[in-house]
């Protein structure tokens, strides 16, 4: 039998330890957040990381949008699959995220920073949805430096897929930006999350710099709508998306998103829109009509917490791009990875390992 290759998938962004905490309205109140989004933390919210761990039976769990998403197509792909850079600082933090990518199966290369903590992420879970404030730490740090060390570059160069958190737009254009070329330039595939509503509307430029490169665009339906607000081809209203997007809007945002030119045209680009417990969106690049897979359904007494639905979803997917799936089985197994992750605390995968069948 051939030897299979080795860390076919590298995947960077922030990793952050979640600092998870069940809220309500007046949780939401006093650190004036919303009840589903994720934004960068502000001097008044640094009291809510002490607030949660002292008052609130907090629980520590592994996070980092795309550390998640690294975990779970490791968690369907053969062993030494998967490869996760990012910034941590030298402390226990970083050494919990080191255990479980560990436990996970999940290679990861960390730069480590001497002077600044680990990331952190505090998470407010309510009925159905989550909030989160990140306080970014050493994984504000990652740079290109790390990146094209010689311990570095050549996992890059053996990878066959990139997947990037868009939420290292905050962090290391530059990084994403030499990944994009090398994956064009070898005719790699290349995907990137939006992350979050922030980053097309605070970092739209850094944003748009990747489009040309993307093979493909992962986001939700509250990311799909700032980015066609942004682009001027909607003009939705992003404090109530659930209550002013239509389906019709977020199909029209993901072929405007899948036909934007393309660097390497031997790929058509793919545009996918998850909209919650409705289909999930996918346009390709030069068709006319955006289709719709209803998701995987799960009871709602089942779901323990939303938090990590969606990069579960994304790992589910880029892990059958990488095993040469079709785009329908691959867009499956995310929807069924992203089930199995809302009955688990925290972004995590259940074990026993559960296998995918497709349905
Ligand atoms: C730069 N920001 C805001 C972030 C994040 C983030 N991961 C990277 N960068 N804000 C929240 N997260 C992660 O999102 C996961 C759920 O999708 C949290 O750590 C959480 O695990």
């Amino acid at each position: 039998m051939a030897a299979q290759k080795n860390f076919r998938l590298l995947c960077l962004e922030n990793p952050l330890l979640d600092i998870i905490a069940d809220g309500d309205q007046a949780t939401l109140d006093t650190y004036k957040i919303k009840a589903n989004d994720a934004i960068l933390a502000e001097p008044q919210h640094l009291g809510i990381y002490d607030d949660f761990l002292n008052n609130r039976n907090a629980v520590l769990s592994a996070g980092g949008a795309a550390q998640n998403t690294a975990r779970g197509a490791q968690y369907i792909l053969p062993a030494d699959s998967v490869v996760y850079l990012g910034g941590v600082g030298k402390d226990k933090y970083g050494e919990i995220l080191g255990e479980t990518a560990a436990k996970a199966g999940l290679r990861v290369e960390y730069r480590v920073d001497e002077k600044v903590p680990t990331g952190r992420c505090a998470v407010v879970v309510t009925p159905g949805n989550r909030s989160m404030i990140t306080d970014l730490g050493a994984a504000n740090h990652y740079d290109l430096e790390h990146l094209k060390s010689p311990a570095i570059w050549p996992l890059v160069e053996a990878a066959e897929a990139y997947y990037i958190g868009g939420y290292h737009l905050t962090v290391c254009p530059p990084a994403i930006m030499t990944l994009a070329k090398e994956a064009a330039a070898n005719n790699k595939t290349f995907v990137l999350s939006i992350s979050a509503p922030f980053i097309p509307l605070a970092f739209k430029d850094a944003l748009d710099a990747t489009l040309p490169y993307l093979d493909y665009v992962v986001g939700n339906e509250g990311e799909a709508a700032a980015f066609g607000n942004v682009h001027g081809i909607s003009n939705i209203d992003l404090a109530d998306v659930d209550g002013t997007a239509t389906t019709e809007d977020l199909k029209k945002i993901a072929q405007y998103m899948a036909d934007l030119p393309k660097e390497n045209t031997q790929r058509k680009r793919v545009a996918i829109v998850t909209h919650g417990s409705q289909p999930t969106l996918v346009a390709i690049q030069g068709e006319t009509e955006v289709k719709e897979y209803p998701v995987h359904a799960i009871a709602k007494e089942s779901i323990v917490d939303t938090l990590g639905a969606g990069d579960a979803f994304a790992a589910g997917l880029v892990a059958g791009i990488i095993e040469g799936k079709s785009l329908d089985t691959s867009i499956d197994q995310g929807q069924w990875l992203a089930s199995l992750s809302l009955t688990q605390l925290g972004a995590s995968y259940p074990f026993p390992k559960q296998t995918f069948t497709p349905s």
